[in-house]
This record gives C-alpha cells, sequence and structure tokens, in this order.
C-alpha cells in the first residue's frame, strides 16, 4: 500500500482525513519535523504502485504552513522538485502571498492573490456548507466533459471558512492554473487549483462524502484528466451554497445502560405508558451511517445528559466517534458537556480538553449548550468584557469558530405586552395560553430543567462576540411536535446575529423544512424524530426541497 505523508499544524479533526485517505487506499505517516520533508522521500517508497514515478515521490498533503515553523522553504523545494503536493483549506489558502485575517504573516507566495474576508452585510460568515468547484468557468464544451482530479461541475464540496481568495476570470489561467470556483451571495471564489504537480482545495475532501474522496483518490493515484461519461446539465451545474439538511441524534444511556438514540417530546423522553422507559429507538453508529447514505449534509450527536457524568464516563460518545467517522465522510458535531470538569479524583479537566477528545475522535464542531449560558450571563456582568478564559473563545481560539457550535434550548415566555418584562420580546401570532400577544424566549440550561432569566437575544449575541461560529437553534415548545418550526424565533435570532444558525425542533415533513429555508433567512435545518421513526428519509426531505426550487447537494454512491 502506498503512504502519503501528512503534515498537520493544527490539531483539529485529522482522524477524518486519515480515514479518508485510507478508505481510499493509502496509508497514512505524519511528518514531525521541516526535516521529515526533504527526507521523506528517501525513506519512504512506495513499493506496490504501478507508476514507477509516483514510487519515488512524496505525497505531501499540508493542511496549514505556519511560517515560523520553518516549514516554508522545505515545502517550497518539494513543490519546485516537482513532487506531488495538495493543499486542503488552510493549505490552499497558504500557497497565496497573504491574509487579511493576518496581514504580519506571509504565504507562500506561489501564486498571486490575497485572501479576503466574506462580506456580511448579505450573508451569513463563516461560509458554512456545501458548494461547488466548477471547473467549467468559460462554460466551453471541453471544460464541462472533463473532469480534473476527479472534480465534477455538478458535484457539491463541504466548505467551512471566513476567507477566501476572490475570483478574477484569467489571472491564474494565464500562468498555466486550472481553477475551479465557487459562488457564494454575489462573491466569486477560488475553490480548487491545479498545475503539474500541485493541486489545492479551499473545500474538505474528507469530508465531501463520496465526491471529496473521488478527488482525494484521482490526486494520489495521479489521475489529473478524465473525460466525463455524460455532459451535466446547467441546473445540474447551478453555483451557490446548497440548503444545508441536518439529521440529528439525541443520546443517552437508557434504564439497561446501553447506549441509544433517543427523542423526546419537549425534551421528555421517557415513554408515557407506566413503565416509563426512555424512547429506544436505535444505535446510534448505525443510524448515522443510515443517514449519510441518504444524502443527510451533517449529522450531529447530543449526549443528552452529560450534565451528570464527567467526560471519562462518556468515552462511549467517543467510540461512538471513532466509529461513524470510519464510513460517514461528512461533517460531525458533537455536543453535552463540553465545559470545564472536575473528575471525580478531583482533577480539572479544562473544557478545551475535553474538546480535543472529541476532535481527536473524529469530530468536526463541538456544541456548547449550558456552559454557554452561564458565560453569557458573566460576559453581561462583565459589562460586556470578554474573559478569554471561557470554553467558547478559548475553543475558538484554538481550532477557528467554525469548530464551535452553541446549542439554544429556549422556552417561549408569555407576556400580555413588551413593557411586562425587561426582556426582548416578539409579537407573536401564536398567542399564549391567556390570549397574550407577546413573548421573550428564555435560555435554559441542563436539557431544559433550569430557567435563567436571561433571553437567547442576549445569548446569542454575547455568543458571537466570544467566537462562536454557528448557533443551533432548539425550542423546547416545538420539540417532538411535528408542528414545524419556530419561525418567529429563527427570523428574530437570524436578525441579531451575522454567524449561521441551525433551525431546530418541530420539522413533521419534508414541507416544514421548505418553509423554514422559504420564509427565514436560516443557514441550516435539523430534524429528529422525523427521521429515527421512519416517517421520512433525509432523500425525501431533499426532493421535497428541490421541487420548490431550493438548491441542494444530491448524494453521490
Ligand atoms: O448543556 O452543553 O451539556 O449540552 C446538552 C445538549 O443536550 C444540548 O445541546 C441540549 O440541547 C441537549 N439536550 C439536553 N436534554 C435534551 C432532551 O431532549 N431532554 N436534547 C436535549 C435536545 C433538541 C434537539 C432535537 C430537536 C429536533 N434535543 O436536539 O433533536 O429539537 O427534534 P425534532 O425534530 O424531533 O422536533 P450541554
Amino acid at each position: 500500500m502506498s503512504t502519503v505523508h501528512l503534515l498537520d499544524h493544527v490539531a483539529g479533526n485529522v482522524r477524518s482525513l486519515v480515514n479518508a485517505i485510507e478508505k481510499v487506499g493509502y496509508t497514512v505517516e505524519w511528518i514531525q519535523s521541516p526535516g521529515d520533508v526533504a527526507e521523506a522521500e528517501v525513506i519512504h517508497t512506495f513499493q506496490q504502485h504501478p507508476d514507477p514515478k509516483i514510487e519515488s515521490t512524496l505525497k505531501l498533503i499540508l493542511q496549514v504552513v505556519i511560517a515560523s515553523a520553518g516549514y516554508v522553504e522545505p515545502i517550497k523545494q518539494h513543490i519546485e522538485a516537482g513532487k506531488p503536493f495538495m493543499g486542503i483549506c488552510v493549505g490552499l489558502q497558504a500557497l497565496f502571498e497573504g491574509s487579511e485575517e493576518n496581514p504580519a504573516v506571509s504565504g507562500l507566495g506561489l501564486l498571486p492573490g490575497r485572501l479576503e474576508r466574506f462580506k456580511d452585510e448579505d450573508k451569513s460568515v463563516p461560509h458554512i456548507g456545501w458548494n461547488s468547484a466548477n471547473t467549467s468557468n468559460g462554460g466551453d464544451e471541453q471544460s464541462t466533459q472533463e473532469s480534473l482530479y476527479g472534480l465534477r461541475p455538478d458535484s457539491k464540496y463541504y466548505y467551512v471558512h471566513s476567507y477566501a481568495v476572490p475570483y478574477q476570470e484569467g489571472v491564474l489561467e494565464k500562468d498555466g492554473w486550472a481553477v475551479a470556483t465557487a459562488r457564494y451571495g454575489n462573491e466569486k471564489f477560488i475553490g480548487a487549483i491545479a498545475k503539474d504537480n500541485v493541486l489545492a482545495t479551499q473545500f474538505h475532501p474528507e469530508k465531501s462524502g463520496a465526491a471529496g474522496l473521488r478527488v482525494l483518490k484521482a490526486f494520489l493515484d495521479g489521475r489529473k484528466v478524465e473525460k466525463l461519461a455524460t455532459r451535466p446539465s446547467a441546473k445540474a451545474t447551478k453555483e451557490g451554497l446548497t440548503r444545508r439538511v441536518i439529521a440529528c441524534m439525541d443520546v443517552r444511556t437508557n434504564d439497561k445502560g446501553d447506549l441509544v438514540v433517543t427523542k423526546g417530546d419537549q425534551y421528555d423522553v421517557r415513554e408515557k405508558d407506566a413503565g416509563g422507559e426512555v424512547r429506544n429507538l436505535g444505535k446510534p453508529v448505525d443510524m448515522a451511517r443510515k443517514y449519510y447514505e441518504q444524502g443527510a449534509d451533517e449529522i450531529t450527536f447530543l449526549n443528552i445528559t452529560s450534565f451528570r457524568n464527567s467526560p471519562l464516563a462518556d468515552t462511549p460518545m467517543l467510540e461512538i466517534l471513532r466509529q461513524t467517522s470510519e464510513t460517514v465522510f461528512v461533517p460531525l458535531t458533537i455536543g453535552g458537556g463540553i465545559r470545564d470538569t472536575v473528575e471525580p479524583d478531583g482533577s480539572m479537566i479544562p473544557a478545551i480538553d475535553v474538546a480535543q477528545m472529541y476532535f481527536k475522535s473524529g469530530a468536526d464542531k463541538v456544541s456548547i449548550g449550558s456552559d454557554a449560558v452561564t458565560a453569557a450571563e458573566e460576559y453581561y456582568a462583565r459589562d460586556k468584557k470578554l474573559s478569554g478564559r471561557t470554553a467558547i473563545e478559548m475553543i475558538s481560539q484554538a481550532y477557528g469558530n467554525q469548530a464551535v457550535v452553541v446549542s439554544v434550548d429556549p422556552k417561549r415566555v408569555y407576556v400580555a405586552s413588551p413593557d411586562s418584562t425587561a426582556h426582548h420580546t416578539i409579537r407573536t401570532s401564536i398567542p399564549g395560553p391567556h390570549g397574550e400577544e407577546y413573548c421573550w424566549y428564555q435560555c435554559t440550561i441542563k436539557g431544559g430543567r433550569e430557567g435563567r432569566d436571561f433571553d437567547v437575544r442576549q445569548l446569542v449575541t454575547a455568543v458571537e462576540a466570544m467566537g462562536a461560529g454557528e448557533i443551533l437553534l432548539n425550542c423546547i415548545d416545538k420539540d417532538g411536535t411535528n408542528s414545524g418550526f419556530d419561525l418567529e424565533l429563527i427570523n428574530d435570532v437570524k436578525a441579531a446575529i451575522k454567524i449561521p444558525v441551525i433551525a431546530s425542533s418541530g420539522a413533521g415533513n419534508p414541507g416544514h423544512f421548505a418553509e423554514v429555508f422559504e420564509k427565514t433567512p436560516t443557514d441550516a435545518a435539523l430534524g429528529a424524530g422525523i427521521f429515527h421513526r421512519g416517517e421520512y428519509t433525509v432523500k425525501q426531505v431533499k426532493e421535497e426541497l428541490q421541487q420548490r426550487g431550493l438548491l441542494v447537494r444530491q448524494y453521490e454512491e
């Protein structure tokens, strides 16, 4: 089996990349120091590879280059020597001259251009989700019929970033680069570039399902250009961020001690009959795989009773992630118990270490619930000053804000008029039990067990300032009701922040997903019970969205 050399400076989710490389038939060896870059060529030969040229070269997949770590020169030499090189995400960005994000740090400067932050006046930032990497820029017949390193104009790939290289027609092409583009709002940016021995992708091939694995394999096999069997239609190659559909599993131990996927009605997960057992809807790893194959764009696991245990007792969740990431190549989020934790022996595990355990096991994002509420309350108590010590700040500093989701569990509190409360109210079309026309959304902690004198607007604006990258917006009133999403809540939260929002709670049929995308600017929609009970598949939801003219990613075998 051939070896791929992997360099990773961000201690993020490298397990998925390793899994993806192994899935396409290669083994991974880590580059530990700059010296390894040059030495690797001599040390590792690819005994079984049919192409002798590839046998004797180093394949280096680079996720990030940090100038101070001394990798710049060895990597430049590697590329200039014509050896295969693939950069992913920051690995693409590093090939350019630099970034608005950190003007003091230079890139490798192998290509002209600098990264710019996406404009957030008209859209959420970060850009998270599935978008194209379309090589048929000029639209000429040849480019729409050829695949570059397995890239197809009608496939979608998973992106997660706030900075991108704006696309300028012809600039890189005149130097012989092939360029694949994506569009976010009205900004067209570089999704992938290739020339000679170099391929770099802004998207994550290891998180892009079969479409991404095909790119990895084509690069590692050294297959640059291939004819496509059929020319994709203009509809199939439409650019833009697709509507993200997420399958979510609430996981807990049942009364027999088994870890099961469960689902509550307004957060009550026990059966209503005399036994009152925890509702058991299946096994987490099997169900994740099933939803992946139905076309789920992301999978979320929430450990819903984590507040009772220490993370060490959570080890089964780590194993669930490890096993899931071997077969599921879309982003995985894990929530529940991400906070500073005191172990039974009194030792303290900081939240960032808890998060790291999950990232190393295959999670791409961690979702923080109760701890985010406490941290946000303290933020206001400090007169909106950041402390730098909260889980949100520390994890987003270390792993990027796109790795930190804040999960919100709000409940409606009805009031007769906005003057009856100091909280931010909305006028609602669903009046309260006594005909109240206004309500505010109260934050809760510990899975809805404890209500706080704190509203959702306060929470989301605070956690955005702390560095959260996304909001998972549940709603206790709607959870498990099959009555559709709380559109008023979603519109209200979207109006307050720029980071993406995932609408959650209440989905009962595919039309509810279409409705939330049509009537709110939500960035993604999540369903649980609808999928677990087998009433509808993710595929059916996407078919409905497509029929209503909404852009979705098709599942590829
Ligand atoms: O507080 O950081 O330890 O995180 C705990 C996490 O567990 C939070 O994300 C919290 O939302 C979740 N959680 C706690 N208790 C429950 C419960 O149900 N008893 N589940 C719970 C939250 C809500 C969604 C659900 C949607 C969609 N479940 O995950 O999937 O409401 O459901 P539907 O489509 O069937 O309507 P911490």
